[in-house]
């Protein structure tokens, strides 16, 4: 084949677009914040006794992206509602009740949804400041692995 300047300004041409657009491509994988790909449905928390100290929280997290995981690093709240929050994941073992800190986070994978239920994974608050009560609502942020968060709504409800 010669190579005529014509021909040579379309390689460089496709060269240059191609190369263009997979940068473009790139950047924005990049750039979709974990908290923009889900949604938080049917969050409440579990109404505690008149001096409790802890209390717990539920939710169902969907990651609605084709591609992307998003992983729920950790959860803040205003300390006029506790002092620190934790993701838990209730075990049993030997017919005992227990849960442990989940330290790397809750995945939810492209597509899917995962559910923080009784029995199972769970928002721990603790060091509260009131018991939680029902009726009452409070604020809770989302802290995601990318650093983007998410504030969510929690209503209190007798789960008796
Ligand atoms: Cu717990």
């Amino acid at each position: 084949m010669k190579m005529t300047p014509r021909l040579l300004t379309s390689i460089f041409f496709l060269a240059w677009f191609g190369l263009g657009n997979s940068l473009v491509f790139a950047t924005q994988a990049n750039t979709t914040k974990m908290s923009e790909i889900v949604s938080v449905n049917d969050a409440w928390a579990r109404e505690t006794f008149k001096f409790a100290r802890t209390g717990a929280a539920y939710l169902s997290i969907t990651n609605h992206s084709e591609s992307n995981v998003a992983v729920l690093s950790s959860v803040e709240v205003d300390e006029s509602v506790a002092s620190m929050v934790e993701l838990h994941e209730t075990f049993v073992n030997d017919e005992v009740m227990s849960m442990e800190e989940i330290e790397d986070g809750i995945e939810i994978a492209p597509n899917s949804t995962v559910q923080l239920a009784p029995g199972g994974k769970h928002l721990m608050f603790m060091g509260l400041s009131e018991p939680f009560t029902n009726g009452q609502n409070f604020e809770a942020k989302l802290h995601f692995e990318d650093s983007s968060s998410l504030t969510i709504s929690i209503p209190v409800k007798d789960a008796r």
